[in-house]
C-alpha cells in the first residue's frame, strides 16, 4: 500500500498515551496532537490571514473555466490528494493510530482523510468573500465550474462556511481532525473495541479543552457538523462515480494511485 510507506512504530508511546490517566498525560495527549497537525497543515493561520487579498482575476478564472471536465478533475483530483497525503502523515502521529492493524488505519483513511481535508479547508477559507485558498491564490465557487458538480462545491463551500463561523482555534481543530479520522463507527473494522478506546480518549481530550476554553457547547456543534461531513463525502463518491462513467481513461490512468486507492 503507497498509503502508510514509512512507518516507524513506537508501541510502547502508543499504549501509554492511548489511555491518559492523568491530567497531565491528557494535556500530553493534546499537545501532541496539536503539534501533529501544525506539523501537517502546510499552511500556518497566520500566512493564510497575509494572503487574503490575493484573488484570481477575471482572466484567471476563464482560464479554469475552459478547461475541459476531465482536466479540471484530473487537476483537482491531484490537489486533492497532496491535501490527503498530509492528512495521512497527520493520522500517522496521532496516539493509538500506529497501534491499529494496517486494515484498520486503511479502513480509517479511506472514510476519514477525506473528511479532515474538507474540515482543514476552513482554514483555507475567507468567509467574507466565500473563497478558498486553492493553486496559490483565492478563489469562488465560479473557478470549479467546468468540474460540472456543482451541487458538490456549493455544499463544500457552505460547510466551509459553517465551520468558519464557529471561530475553532487551532487546538481545537486538531482535536477536531483526530476525532474525526479515529470513529469506532467505520465499516469493515477488525478490531473495534481498540479503536473505541482511542476514540474515547480524544473524546476525553477535546471536552478537556472545550472546557478549559469555556465553550463546552461547542461539542453539541462538532458532532452536528460530522454528520454533514458524511453527507459531502458521499456527495463526492457519487460524483466520482458519474466521472468514472463519463471519462474511464482519465479515472483509470491519469488520477493519482492514491486518490484511487482511496476512493475508488
Ligand atoms: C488542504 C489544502 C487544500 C487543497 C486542495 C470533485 C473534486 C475532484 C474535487 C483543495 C472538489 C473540488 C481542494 C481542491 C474542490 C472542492 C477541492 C479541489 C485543505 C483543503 C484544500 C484547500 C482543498 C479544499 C477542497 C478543494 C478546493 O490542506
Amino acid at each position: 500500500h503507497d498509503l502508510l510507506a514509512i512507518q516507524s512504530y513506537n508501541a510502547l508511546e502508543d499504549s501509554y498515551s492511548l489511555y491518559p490517566h492523568s491530567l497531565q498525560s491528557l494535556d500530553d495527549m493534546c499537545a501532541s496532537i496539536v503539534r501533529s497537525h501544525r506539523e501537517t497543515s502546510q499552511y500556518r493561520v497566520e500566512e493564510l490571514q497575509v494572503l487574503r487579498w490575493k484573488l484570481y482575476s477575471r482572466e484567471e478564472i476563464q482560464v479554469y473555466q475552459s478547461k475541459s471536465v476531465d482536466e479540471m478533475w484530473q487537476h483537482c483530483a491531484s490537489r486533492l490528494t497532496d491535501a490527503v497525503q498530509y492528512v495521512v502523515e497527520f493520522a500517522k502521529q496521532i496516539p493509538g493510530f500506529r497501534t491499529l492493524s494496517q486494515n484498520d488505519q486503511i479502513a480509517l483513511l479511506k472514510t476519514g482523510s477525506m473528511e479532515v481535508v474538507l474540515v482543514r479547508m476552513s482554514r483555507f477559507f475567507n468567509a467574507e468573500n466565500n473563497s478558498v485558498f486553492f493553486d496559490g491564490k483565492f478563489a469562488g465557487v465560479e473557478v470549479f465550474k467546468s468540474l460540472a458538480c456543482g451541487d458538490l462545491i456549493t455544499a463544500v463551500f457552505d460547510f466551509a462556511h459553517g465551520m468558519c463561523a464557529l471561530k475553532l482555534s487551532e487546538q481545537q481543530i486538531a482535536l477536531f481532525s483526530a476525532l474525526v479520522l479515529i470513529n469506532a463507527d467505520r465499516p469493515c473494522l477488525e478490531d473495534r473495541g481498540r479503536v473505541q478506546r482511542a476514540q474515547r480518549s480524544l473524546e476525553f481530550g477535546l471536552r478537556h479543552i472545550l472546557h478549559r476554553d469555556n465553550q463546552e457547547s461547542l461539542m453539541h456543534k462538532l458532532n452536528q457538523r460530522m454528520a454533514v461531513l458524511r453527507s459531502l463525502c458521499s456527495l463526492h463518491m457519487e460524483k466520482l462515480q458519474w466521472f468514472s462513467q463519463h471519462y474511464p481513461l482519465t479515472a483509470h490512468i491519469l488520477f493519482p494511485p492514491l486518490y484511487k486507492e482511496l476512493f475508488a
